[in-house]
Order: C-alpha cells, then structure tokens, then sequence
C-alpha cells in the first residue's frame, strides 16, 4: 500500500544517487587522483540512508499531491506536510508516519465492552447503523452481529431498511445464515415501529438490537427526516455511521450530512479494495470520533477492530 508515496522516495533516492555520483566526478577533475586513490574513495564513501536528509519545498509539494491523490484532503495534506516542514532535521518518512500516527491516534474505546456492559445495565443496547447507499451497512451489521453473538452477547436484527427492494430478503438471510432472530415488517411500513418491535424482543433477550437502515444519498430529504425519527422515537445507544472507504473526496460532504444526525463512532468498509486508505485519515481528522472497525472483504469474518498502527502500516506497506 501507498505506492504513490514509495514512488516518491524513490524519485528522492534517484536524485540523491544522481547528487552523489555528480560530486565524485567532480573530485575527480579537480585532484586527478590515481586509480588506487579512486577505489579507496569509493570504498570509504560513506553510505547515504535514503530518508537521512532534509527535504526540500519542492519535494513538500510533491508529498501534498501525493497525499491528495491517496483520497486524504486538501485540508489534512496541508496539515500533514506543513509539520513535515517544521521537522526538517528528522527524516521524511519517519516525520510523514509519525504524523499519520498521531491524527490516527484514539482513546481506547472497546466497543464490544460498551454492548456488553449496556445490556447488562439496562437490559438491552440499541444500535443504529446509517450512511450513504452500498457503503456497507448490511454486510457490516451481519459481520458484527456474528461478533457480538461470538462473545455470547444475544442479538437481534431490526429490518428497518423498509425502502429498497430486497433489503429485507438481505437481513433475513444473515439472520438466517447466523442464527439470529430478524424482526421485521412489510416493504414501505414505519422503519420507527420496526425498531420499537425489535427493542422489545432484545429487552426479552437481554440482547443487543442492530438496526439495518435504508441507504442514504445527499439529497434525500425525506429518508433523511425518516432517519432522525428513527433515532427521535427509539433513542439508540450508540448510533454509527457506516463509510465506503473507496468514496474519495466525497466521504467528507457525507461526513457533513450526516453530522445533521448524529453519530458516535464510525466505521469504514471496503479496505481490502482500497490501495490508499487515505479516507480513514481525513475522516479522522475530520470528526475526531472514535473508529470502531474495518470492513476488510465479504465475509463475516472480515472485521477489524481498529487499531491505529496497524493502518499506518499497512499505508506505508
Ligand atoms: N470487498 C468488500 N466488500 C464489501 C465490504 N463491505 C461491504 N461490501 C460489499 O458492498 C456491497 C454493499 O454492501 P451492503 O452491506 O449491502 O451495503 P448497504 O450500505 O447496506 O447498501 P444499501 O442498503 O443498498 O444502502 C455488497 O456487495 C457487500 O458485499 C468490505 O469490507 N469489503
Ligand atoms: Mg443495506
């Protein structure tokens, strides 16, 4: 991963080879010096680190281009390359991950302990799951339903996706395929009464509540009222909002909508196709709200529990 920024320093080492074969040439000319003399040069000239030297305004903005071009905005790259500025006597690598590190970083937050936790306290956990359309919101309920079911946490799925067509064949398959009851109702029902049905049913099972919700583009007003009194009517516990890490620049404007709403935590789905990852980090720096997990593939396994290290280095490869 992050291609784009090991051609950069590639492009770096290249011209800084270049800078040293120039300087030995120029000894040359200027002492003559014999053979032997130009072996033992050789032999002594010191070995250059790649990243051992100051970086220069040119190669900042060859950083920020780079950095726009991984789907991290204008606003982060900025932010990013203008510490790689201040930092100079360091080495450009070590300043650029370091940086990524500390917008990463996070307060621990064990979100699998706040559900068990919620339920044993009150009797049930109430999550609601939104975000824009095919970002994830079905898949990542299923994968987390099976997660939460794994660490014996009872749970039931809400289909209160009551909009598009086939949403609720969806949620009732992986209830099916996990074992896991789906409270549902007819296609173009209230999704508010689904959710008040399924709470009742996770109160009878001292369970968690996952609620699927309809997809959402920017301009759906209506779905967009119909979500806040989702939430107005049922109060959730946690509410999350669910992100297709492939949307680029994009992912901020929907950040921003649904910001309207609301959320606790995030989630990013479809890392395992994204070469860059560059969204996690502007969506981070962005909201500053915890990131919980990573959709990582299809199947219900691929669920990461987010972990700031590991994304930097699976940026910088
Ligand atoms: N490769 C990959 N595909 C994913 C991941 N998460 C979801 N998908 C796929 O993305 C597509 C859409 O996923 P859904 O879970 O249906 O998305 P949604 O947000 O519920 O979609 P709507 O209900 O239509 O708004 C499906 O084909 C999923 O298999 C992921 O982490 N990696
Ligand atoms: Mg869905």
């Amino acid at each position: 991963m992050f291609n784009f920024l090991k051609k950069t320093f590639k492009k770096i080492t290249k011209e800084e080879k270049k800078e040293s074969k120039d300087e030995v040439k120029k000894k040359k000319d200027i002492k003559g010096e014999t053979k032997l003399k130009k072996l033992e040069d050789k032999k002594e000239k010191p070995k250059r680190k790649i990243f051992s030297r100051q970086i220069s305004e040119k190669e900042l903005e060859s950083f920020k281009f780079d950095l726009f071009r991984a789907n991290i905005s204008i606003e982060v790259a900025e932010k990013i390359v203008e510490s790689l500025k201040e930092e100079k006597s360091k080495d450009a690598k070590t300043v650029l991950k370091n940086e990524i590190q500390r917008l990463l970083e996070q307060e621990e937050h064990d979100f699998m302990n706040f559900v068990k936790n919620k339920t044993k306290e009150q009797g049930y956990c109430t999550i609601v799951f939104f975000g824009f359309n095919g970002s994830g919101k079905t898949t990542t309920i299923a994968r987390l339903g099976n997660l939460l079911k794994k660490q014996n946490i009872p749970v039931v799925f809400a289909a209160a996706d009551t909009f598009r067509a086939a949403a609720i064949e969806q949620i009732s398959k992986h209830g099916e395929n996990l074992g896991l009851k789906v409270v549902k109702h007819k296609y173009g029902s209230n999704p508010a009464a689904v959710v008040f049905d399924a709470k009742i049913h996770a109160k009878s099972i001292g369970g968690a509540v996952l609620v699927d919700t309809a997809g959402r583009l920017h301009a759906d007003r209506n779905l967009m009222e119909e979500l806040k009194k989702i939430i107005r009517i049922n109060e959730p516990d946690y509410k999350i909002l669910v992100l297709d890490s492939l949307t680029g620049n994009d992912i901020l404007e929907q950040v921003d909508k649904f910001s309207e709403v609301g959320f606790d935590g995030l989630i990013l789905t479809k890392l395992d196709v994204n070469e860059k990852g560059g969204s996690i980090i502007s969506v981070k720096q962005k909201t500053k709200k915890p990131i919980l997990f990573l959709g990582t593939g299809q199947e219900y396994k691929d669920l990461e529990k987010f972990n700031s290290k590991k994304v930097v280095e699976r940026l910088f490869g």
